[in-house]
């Protein structure tokens, strides 16, 4: 939009006189960021309505994307940057003397979400409206994000995390005229509806109200505005003597309260199916409610709807799509299942069974009665058919919703829908071949891929300015709006002065970086060394306990070696495990004691130092990942389903250490084997190991002096504070045979690190690997990804009034 500065610093002052009261000589940082948010609310409200005025003229078609995750972290900074008025912001701050880092700090993370699962859901919200596809979100108004991370004695210690705070979510609007209520528990029974149909009669059902709050989602430079909705629980008012004391109260509001801290395994929680079933029921009724005020027919709902459903967790959809239509809409079953599954589409995010949910009969017909009913009706006629199509019993079985007393809520979502996706090529490719592998011999054409992608706007313009100027100078600003262009720079990799100038700007990356280091934790560190970072949730499979144990194999090379040559390297970690994620834990608690082991051995002095850096999230991803030279994606093999972070790293300029795992290998193809430092076993070897059951860890120990002596470091004494931790760790790898193949993988590890030093130790060399990866990073832009989304799943068309720029 078209805003002077003079105009912006009129507004703003404006807003913070009558709106906060207050002026700017006494303001206060978090003062100062409502006012400017209330200010930029005012530049973007026309836009919304208009969006949502022509959305229902032209009878747009409309995707809603379902997910109880949605990570956008700050987001002053995106709805200024897509605005196109960020530098005039700036300017203006400037000019009134305001620090706009300091404002924009003020803002505490939206993190209702766990990791990459719900990072990518916003991604995706950010690029349908940049891309100007009408594609909405739907969600929960958790009260609590992903808690927040202390580290106390090394051990991860776990508190609320209040987002809300004093401020609330400055940028939602919350819209009464969709508040919908949402039915449990109780007792259904079928009475005839008077019309040769039956219709269900509910008796001690719990009602409660679900009410919409709305957030805009601006795309950049064209003046779209589409939303998030995020719903709230609230008690109706006719329903108050049910609930008299603030216990009872306070029971219900639970179903918003928290984000479930967990991205490994289903809790099994009533208190999380209520969570799921709540959001889905209240997102599709309202959806319904607004087609229908199209005036067409609903059994073509198709046309003009699509649901996508992120990961099991809103795999509910197609039950309660059915419900709605059959039970409130009068619609026959046929004709509601032809509209159900053309509607429905779904994402999977895992191959890990444990997060595949599967809710008990007994608790899901308690909670859920009339769904449940139409669960076993779709799961008989599914195996009715598949039976009449000639399908074989035990392929049946395999595929059925309802089995062992289970109700299977990937196999609803599959067989209530179109189309089924993974998130990068191995992935789709292990659940048409392992994990799905029943559903895709039935169903082939359902299947399809859609690599995750990242929104460069973030991790670029707003995480790393520096370097968007220095790309600006060699390529020019084309890329800023066309990402593609970012491929200009290939011509300049072994450009001399345009390496010096990339090296610069990392270098002023890891400043940054090693002053907050210093400031949080104590720890001194220096740019002259490699930063080597690995920032993700903790788990096992994504082997963090691989990296500290190179790092312990660098500190016995430097003990019996004091006077070798050694190249510094700093070991920066970031991550959460989940609460009841007991060996998660003990790792974070090995880092922190290893850091205080090396960080404080004068021997050892800088050319080795360990940093864990507590309450990893968004907004200090974007100080870290800019800063990185090596980005560790070194998952076992086939576990990772893609990824999302080795992509930030890759368009910031570091390089990858990584297994043939997830998306990393779609980053080896785009940047060559040269540019990449790849190592360990691929998916076929670690699938062999299985079909073989030849893998033996403690052979490798026994044989192995070197590994032999990583190992017993976690158990001997050495890194003190933490025998209990150590001797699970040991434990893990010898007497459990070491489920993740760690030790298999760590010879190749450490002469990967080593060729990885050897790289280094040539800047021109590493330059050119560093400058490629920017270059070629393109490819993982979620602009696209949500392109493919949008006409391979579900068949949107651009909106014609999306396609200006402002
Ligand atoms: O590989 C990542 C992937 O990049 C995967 O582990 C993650 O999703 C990312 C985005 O596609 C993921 N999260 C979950 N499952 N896969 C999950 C499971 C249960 C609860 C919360 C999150």
């Amino acid at each position: 939009m078209e805003l002077t500065t003079e105009q912006f610093i009129h507004d703003f002052e404006l807003t913070l006189n009558e709106q906060q009261q207050t002026i700017l000589s006494t303001a206060t940082p978090s003062e100062l960021f409502v006012a400017l948010a209330h200010t930029i609310r005012q530049y973007y409200t026309p836009l919304w309505i208009e969006r949502n005025k022509k959305l229902q003229e032209n009878k747009d078609k409309i995707a809603y994307y379902f997910s109880v995750e949605f990570l956008p972290g700050r987001m002053l900074e995106t709805n200024l940057l897509n605005l196109g008025i960020l530098d005039v912001v700036k300017e203006g701050f400037a000019q009134l003397g305001i620090d706009f880092t300091q404002v924009k700090q003020a803002e505490h993370d939206m993190a209702l979400g766990n990791g990459g699962l719900g990072r990518l859901a916003a991604a995706f919200m950010d690029s349908l409206a940049t891309t100007g596809y009408a594609g909405f979100g739907n969600g929960l108004r958790y009260k609590y994000g992903l808690f927040k991370q202390r580290i106390v004695n090394g051990y991860q210690v776990e508190l609320p995390d209040a987002w809300f705070g004093s401020i609330g979510n400055v940028w939602e609007t919350r819209k009464d005229h969709d508040i919908v209520d949402v039915r449990f528990f109780g007792n259904v029974y079928m009475t005839d509806a008077g019309n040769g149909k039956l219709k269900p009669v509910y008796s001690d059902a719990q009602v409660l109200r679900a009410v919409p709050y709305d957030v805009p989602q601006l795309g950049y430079g064209n003046g779209v505005v589409n939303n998030l909705r995020l719903w709230d629980v609230e008690i109706p008012e006719e329903y108050e003597l049910s609930y008299p004391t603030i216990e009872d109260r306070r029971r219900v509001e639970d179903i918003t309260a928290v984000l479930y801290p967990d991205d490994s395994s289903d809790e099994g929680k009533k208190l999380r199916l209520m969570q799921e079933y709540f959001m889905t029921s209240a997102g599709l009724q309202t959806i319904v409610k607004s087609y229908l005020k199209l005036g067409l027919p609903l059994e073509r709902i198709y046309e003009k709807v699509s649901v996508h459903i992120n990961d099991t967790h809103p795999a509910v959809a197609p039950a309660e799509f059915m419900r709605i239509l059959i039970d409130e809409y009068g619609l026959e079953w046929d004709d509601a299942w032809n509209a159900t599954q053309k509607v429905m589409s779904y994402t999977n995010h895992t191959i890990l069974s444990e997060a595949l949910e599967k809710w008990h009969t007994g608790l899901f017909a308690h909670v859920l009665p009339r769904v449940y009913q139409i669960i076993v009706e779709i799961d008989n006629r599914y195996a009715a058919q598949m039976s009449a199509q000639g399908v074989d019993y035990e392929t049946i079985e395999n595929t059925r919703i309802v089995r062992n007393n289970q109700v299977h809520m990937a196999h609803l979502a599959i067989i209530g829908g179109h189309s089924v996706n993974g998130v990068a090529q191995i992935h789709t490719e292990l659940l048409k071949e392992d994990t799905l592998r029943d559903f895709y011999k039935v169903s082939p054409e359902k299947f399809n891929n859609k690599t995750n992608g990242i929104v460069q706007r973030r991790w670029t313009q707003i995480a790393a300015p520096g370097l968007s100027k220095t790309i600006d100078k060699w390529i020019g600003q084309g890329w800023r709006s066309d990402i593609h262009e970012l491929r200009k720079l290939n011509e300049y990799v072994d450009n001399s002065q345009a390496q010096a100038d990339f090296w610069e700007v990392k270098q002023l990356a890891k400043q940054r970086l090693a002053d907050y280091i210093e400031q949080t934790t104590g720890v001194h560190v220096t740019t002259d060394a490699i930063f080597d970072v690995q920032v993700k949730r903790l788990h096992a499979y994504k082997r963090q306990l691989l990296n500290v144990m190179h790092i312990i194999k660098l500190y016995w090379d430097i003990k019996d070696n004091p006077e070798g040559e050694f190249t510094p390297r700093v070991f920066i970690f970031g991550a959460k495990a989940a609460p009841g994620y007991h060996f998660a834990k003990s790792i974070i608690k090995i880092i922190n004691e290893l850091a205080n082991l090396i960080n404080n051995d004068e021997q050892i002095g800088d050319k080795l130092k360990v940093v864990f850096l507590e309450n990893y999230r968004v907004s200090l991803a974007e100080l870290i990942i800019p800063a990185a030279n090596v980005s560790e994606q070194i998952s076992l093999a086939s576990k990772e389903a893609s990824g999302t972070s080795n992509m930030k790293f890759m368009m910031t300029g570091a390089v990858t250490m990584a297994t043939l795992d997830g998306a990393n290998i779609e980053i080896k193809d785009e940047v060559g084997d040269d540019n990449i430092v790849i190592f360990g076993m691929t998916k076929d070897d670690v699938y062999n190991h299985y079909a073989t059951r030849d893998y033996y860890s403690r052979g490798i120990y026994d044989n192995d002096p070197v590994i032999h002596r990583v190992v017993n470091t976690f158990v001997d004494g050495t890194i003190p504070n933490c025998q209990r931790e150590g001797s699970e760790i040991f434990d893990a790898l010898i007497t459990y045979n070491d489920e993740y193949f760690l030790l298999q993988d760590f010879t190749s590890y450490v002469e990967a690190q080593e060729h990885l030093t050897q790289l280094y130790a040539d800047r021109a060399r590493w330059m050119h690997m560093s400058m490629t990866n920017i270059a070629n990073s393109d490819k993982f832009t979620s602009d696209d990804t949500i392109r493919q989304y949008a006409q391979e799943i579900w068949n949107l068309s651009l909106p014609s009034h999306g396609k200006h720029r402002i």
